[in-house]
């Protein structure tokens, strides 16, 4: 009896050390977890730190997440029509014909790029390329809208992008798509592709150099000297099995004053009105530096003095000097690396895409020949792409948060059918080890991002339209027939009505609508859908648009407010009446007040029909 209580007590008291042991355990699993939680919380009404722009891929688009929470704020459709903003819905809307006019309502977005002024953001505009079409569009950051879309003539498949430091000048865009050198599809020599200089401002292409084999990504130095690109197929090949056969590729630098002063001097041959700077025609424009095979990013640390090619299928990061264009190392970081970034303490950053992993290493030690380069490495989930630390394009990276641009989700959501989400981890990098805080999905694929502080950017942000030189002013409104079978709409809304609220046509007409969003107060969007027209417009305040559409079969037609803008949305509506063409009703000018009037079936007459 006694040894048995003997036993019971020692079984109760392993148990309660167990159970503590195991308390214990959760209870730090869980301060880690509160901690990290508490890094990228961002309590409701108050504002992310930085504003994430992160391309939109596939989806044509940018997506701007605040950093650290990962909430998403807001997409800008550049290349696909969104009709959610009434973006580039309708055929013969103006934005619609441009995409179609330069190569379509699709685009394949991959790296969003931030204006600099004397190295640092100035948060005044944005571009992003179309990796499909060979464009590059541009967005003005006080609207968060596509501003511009150019095509660039002699190139396919725009990739690589870079703004050429400190200030902008140009935006360089690569053509990853190699080509016949002289443009003759006849031509059997061997394809080449060419990296075009864009005028940041004016958006015209002002010259491009050609690059043997095919470029890829792209980066500029600092000092507004070199533009840099990775070459992955410097064979020449035209299937991916010649495309891997030499040891070593190469990472191209392009001399800009070179280039500048070659093209002053008439050396550029005028193809598609652009003029080519041929590197063989002009020494010193272009110097292959030789890296291992089949390279993939390309990165200027934030102090300028190296460049890095990543080695996608060589496991080392090449580091040349942006000065001697030497290599001073080639320190091995891992399987798969793409992509590299940096922070304010020495340190790169290297995405790993067959280990799923970043690994952190301090350029100074692997420079110098140090064994002890590498200093930390972190699991993410899962094949990474890109990788961007804030401010690691800039000459002032802040060194606390590193977005990891994961191809791959698997396991890390609800499955919604055989496609998963893509996935982004926030990674705090302000210490000597990485720490997991977050992660968030977002529909495809984002490939790249770039920061801005809000403190720069939040001020310059519009809060209403300024007026634009065409807009309808409230009181003013009109329908007027300008022709057999043309009429114009200048319609304004506020809440919660459109002025005219109703008006007619006749089948066969063509309508040109302004439509003016007249109110002064921030976030107060009015929609225009109209029903079986394939017509959604959304204006934000003060924000005018000018669209043409076709009247359609004889009808009524509702068009409604799509933003829910008050106690009386729901009534926001007015009717756009088609009458038959043979119709014998006379077709009112609605600004003389002569509406059809006539008996309503059924409704005892007063007089006018509203
Ligand atoms: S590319 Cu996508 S992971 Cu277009 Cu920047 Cu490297
Ligand atoms: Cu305007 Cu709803
Ligand atoms: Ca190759």
């Amino acid at each position: 009896m006694k040894r048995n209580s003997f036993i019971v007590i020692i079984i109760v008291l392993v148990l309660a050390g167990l159970l503590g042991m195991w308390t214990g355990k959760f209870g730090a699993a869980r301060s880690a977890r509160a901690a990290a939680a508490e890094q990228v919380y961002v309590a409701p009404g108050e504002h992310d730190k930085y504003y994430g722009f992160l391309s939109g891929g596939q989806s044509g688009s940018v997506f701007v997440v605040g950093i650290p929470s990962g909430r998403l704020l807001r997409e800008v459709p550049v290349f696909e029509p969104r009709a959610a903003y009434g973006y580039a819905l309708h055929a013969n809307d103006p934005q619609r014909q441009l995409l179609d006019r330069t190569g379509g309502a699709w685009g394949d977005t991959h790296h969003p790029v931030l204006s600099e002024k004397g190295g640092l953001y100035d948060g005044r505009f944005l571009w992003v390329n179309d990796l499909a079409n060979g464009r590059l569009a541009r967005i003005r950051l006080d609207y968060f809208e596509t501003d511009s879309i150019i095509k660039i003539p002699n190139l396919q498949g725009a990739h690589g992008i870079a703004a050429v430091s400190p200030d902008t000048k140009y935006i360089v865009v690569n053509g990853e798509f190699e080509q016949p050198a002289d443009g003759l599809v006849t031509n059997p020599a061997p394809y080449t592709s060419v990296v075009a200089f864009v005028d940041a401002v004016s958006m015209e292409v002002k010259f491009e150099v050609e690059v043997p084999g095919n470029i890829d990504i792209a980066d500029t130095s600092k000092d507004g000297r070199h533009a840099f690109s990775t070459i992955y197929n410097l064979e020449q090949g035209r299937d991916m099995g010649s495309m891997i056969q030499f040891d070593r590729d190469a990472l191209a630098a392009i001399d800009i004053p070179a280039a500048e002063a070659a093209v002053a001097a008439g050396k550029g041959r005028v193809r598609n009105g652009v003029p080519i700077l041929f590197p063989d025609e002009n020494p010193g424009v272009l110097t292959l530096v030789p890296v291992p095979k089949n390279p993939h990013g390309v990165n200027v640390t934030p102090d300028g003095r190296y460049v890095m090619a990543s080695g996608k299928l060589s496991p080392t990061v090449t580091i040349v000097d942006t000065k001697t264009l030497k290599i001073v190392a080639e320190p091995e970081v891992g399987l798969g690396p793409l992509h590299t970034t940096f922070d304010n303490r020495g340190n790169a950053y290297t995405s790993l895409f067959l280990d799923s992993q970043v690994v952190k290493w301090n350029i100074d030690k692997a420079v110098s020949g140090a064994a002890d380069y590498i200093v930390d490495r972190i699991n993410v989930h899962y094949n990474i792409g890109h990788l961007q630390a804030v401010g690691g394009e800039s000459m002032a990276p802040t060194g606390d948060y590193l977005l990891a641009l994961n191809k791959l989700s698997k396991d890390q959501y609800l499955p919604v059918g055989p496609d998963l989400p893509e996935n982004q981890e926030i990674i705090d990098i302000s210490g000597e080890k990485m720490k997991m805080l977050a992660s968030f999905p977002t529909p495809p694929e984002p490939h790249d991002a770039v920061f801005c502080p809000a403190k720069i950017l939040a001020p310059k942000v519009k809060q209403v339209y300024a007026t634009a030189g065409n807009a309808v002013e409230a009181g003013k409104e009109s329908v007027v027939r300008t022709g057999p079978d043309t009429v114009t709409v200048r319609m304004s809304m506020i809440r919660s009505a459109y002025t005219p609220d109703h008006f007619e046509v006749r089948e066969g007409d063509t309508i040109t609508f302004t439509l003016t969003n007249v109110e002064t107060i921030r976030d107060m969007i009015h929609g225009f859908a109209l029903p079986d027209h394939n017509l959604h417009v959304a204006l934000p305040p003060g924000a005018t648009k000018t669209i043409t559409i076709e009247a359609g079969k004889p009808g009524v037609y509702w068009y409604y407010c799509t933003n829910f803008c008050s106690a009386l949305h729901l009534e926001m509506r007015g009717r756009m009446v088609v009458q038959p063409k043979d119709s014998t009703i006379t077709l009112s000018d609605w600004k003389s007040g002569q509406n059809v009037t006539g008996p309503v079936p059924g409704v005892p007459s007063t007089g006018a029909q509203q």
